[in-house]
């Protein structure tokens, strides 16, 4: 028996050290999350994060190409001007290295670093009733008590990597997208396979093929993409942007997905064929998701979404010049926007390369990995490299993978063994104290991140700030309350057209075995932030707070 086993389960170990509250992740949430406790509530508060740096997310997502989909402006803490005012975006969507030297320029510029233990893999946390803590135990052996614990690891950090047979074997090399080698991947000369077509893949692989000898892409569903229409940030935007925060910071907050832009107040049957055309013809030149804002119906009526997949596929035909790959390319099964819109920089125009491959894995699936390279039923490919742009373990995975136990030995992989459940995506019946910055149930990975993540971290300062300041110890969610929030996540979705896409990873179908629920909340970051409010006006509503 090991010590750790030795140890009654409600005693914290003697060596712990202990903590107001103990955070998880040092990303956009974590260092926000920091900062908050911290400095405006004056709380001991640690930082645990896996990676030898912060950035959360942005630290391991280096695959060439990495580009967020939110404009820079936008993509960015708004909650101190002084912030705003001292650091200027260069281009129009911010790359992965801008982004890490923005987070690090915040670390620094808030003195987080103190604060934050790198190299901490947190392996386990586990709530001791007795003493109202949770324990936290991390793969390095150190241990940590705290009254609160916050989970800030991302929606989109546990990488999936899909278990086909024989990759062990696999001679060459193989990268995860999600994972990257900080010093980079070489694909000069060499014949590299890519698996995956969502924003990762269809960012990667323009990069992929400049340098390759050879590219084979691999799709599976085909995707909707459209241009970023990325560039250089003018002097003129920059100063706009300099002398209108508060308005852009109004505008972000009031419409659905957080973006700085509005939707149009018009249906696309309120104008004619010819008229909508042009209109998406207009989108579609400016590039980015504002496409999907062209039409206030796009993600709620099938045929309104009709018209703009069309224009889509019609343009996937246009710029594809071999019919074949045009086909493969353009034969997409679910409704625009369902999944995730990726925005790509020459996605399609790739696939005019001489040395870039597409292989429909519907009609040709993969069989196995061989030594050489990758097996379909119908043909035999030789790689050096292979790169999984297979996604995510989305929402819950980054959560289920930290051996969580609530009150009672109640582990949050059985409480969730349906899907998961909670209130508001931001606390779980069963395991008091511990606060999930957007966690599934919350509007998240349909918002511009940063956006959510502040509101979410705002929330929980002003509950903790709250508790303190009435001699409460203790909040968690009634069992209710989460029903009820259950019921509305999911009215919340079926009121769009997104659970038509059966097997995005909004609905856990990407990972074998996760059950099918549709995870984020889907009825708008404005209207979220509204219940979050009304719940506090009506004293936590839903929370049962004791001293
Ligand atoms: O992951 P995905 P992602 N065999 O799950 C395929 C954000 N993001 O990393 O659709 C063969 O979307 C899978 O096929 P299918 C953004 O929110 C943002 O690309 O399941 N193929 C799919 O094509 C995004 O939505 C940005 O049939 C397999 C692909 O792999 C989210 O991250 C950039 C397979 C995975 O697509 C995730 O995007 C990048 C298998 N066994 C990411 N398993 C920007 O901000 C999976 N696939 C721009």
């Amino acid at each position: 028996m090991s010590a750790d086993q030795t140890e009654s389960s409600s005693t914290p170990p003697r060596t712990a050290e202990h903590f107001d509250a103990v955070i998880i992740g040092a990303g956009f949430s974590g260092m926000y999350q920091l900062l908050k406790l911290r400095d405006h509530l004056r709380l001991k508060v640690v930082v645990l994060e896996m990676g030898d740096g912060v950035g959360g997310t942005w630290h391991w997502n280096r695959y060439p190409g990495a580009r967020c989909d939110s404009e820079s402006h936008s993509y960015c803490y708004y909650f101190d001007d002084a912030l705003l005012k001292d650091w200027e975006w260069t281009e129009r969507y911010p790359g992965h290295e801008e982004i890490r030297r923005y987070l690090n320029h915040v670390a620094d510029r808030y003195r987080l670093r103190p604060d934050i233990r790198l190299n901490t893999q947190v392996r386990t946390a586990r709530y001791d009733v007795r003493d109202n803590v949770w324990v936290v135990e991390t793969s390095q052996g150190q241990r940590y008590t705290s009254q609160f614990l916050i989970t800030a690891v991302g929606c989109l950090s546990a990488a999936n990597v899909p278990d086909i047979p024989g990759l062990a074997n696999f001679s060459g090399r193989w990268v995860h997208t999600g994972q990257w080698p900080h010093e980079g991947v070489d694909f000069r000369g060499k014949r590299v396979g890519m698996i995956g077509t969502g924003s990762t893949g269809i960012q990667c692989a323009p990069e992929i093929a400049k340098t390759a000898a050879h590219l084979t892409v691999f799709q599976r569903t085909a995707n909707y993409s459209m241009p970023a229409n990325n560039g250089p940030l003018s002097a003129e935007f920059k100063q706009y942007v300099r002398e209108h925060s508060d308005e852009i910071r109004q505008v972000m907050h009031s419409t659905p997905n957080g973006h700085p832009f509005r939707f149009c107040d018009r249906s696309a049957f309120d104008v004619g064929a010819d008229e909508r055309e042009a209109i998406y013809e207009e989108a579609w030149r400016k590039g980015g998701l504002q496409f999907r804002a062209s039409f206030r119906d796009l993600l709620s009526d099938q045929a309104a979404n009709d018209t703009a997949a069309e224009f889509i596929k019609a343009k996937i035909r246009q710029i594809v010049h071999d019919p074949v790959k045009a086909e493969i390319l353009s034969d997409i099964d679910h409704p625009f926007a369902a999944k995730r819109p990726p925005i790509d920089t020459h996605y399609f125009e790739t696939f005019n390369r001489d040395n870039v491959e597409l292989v429909n894995l519907r009609a040709d699936p993969i069989e196995a990995i061989v030594p050489t390279g990758i097996k379909t039923r119908n043909a035999s490919f030789e790689f050096d490299i292979i790169v999984f742009a297979t996604g995510f373990d989305a929402l819950t995975g980054p959560l289920l993978r930290i051996g969580i136990e609530g009150r009672n030995g109640l582990r949050l992989a059985d409480a969730w063994r349906e899907g998961p459940r909670n209130y508001l995506g931001l606390q779980v019946p069963g395991f008091p104290n511990l606060f999930t910055i957007t966690g599934p149930g919350s509007p998240s990975v349909l918002t511009n991140m940063p956006v959510a993540i502040e509101q979410h971290v705002d929330w929980i300062t002003e509950c903790i700030d709250y508790m303190r300041k009435h001699g409460l110890s203790k909040v968690e969610p009634v069992e209710s309350a989460a029903d009820a929030w259950l019921l509305q996540v999911q009215a919340a979705a079926n009121a769009t057209l997104l659970p038509k896409a059966h097997h995005s990873w909004y609905l856990g179908a990407n990972v074998p075995g996760k059950p099918r629920v549709f995870m984020p909340y889907a009825g708008g970051m404005a209207q979220y932030r509204r219940l979050c409010q009304q719940v506090v006006e009506r004293g936590y509503d839903g929370f049962e707070l004791v001293a």
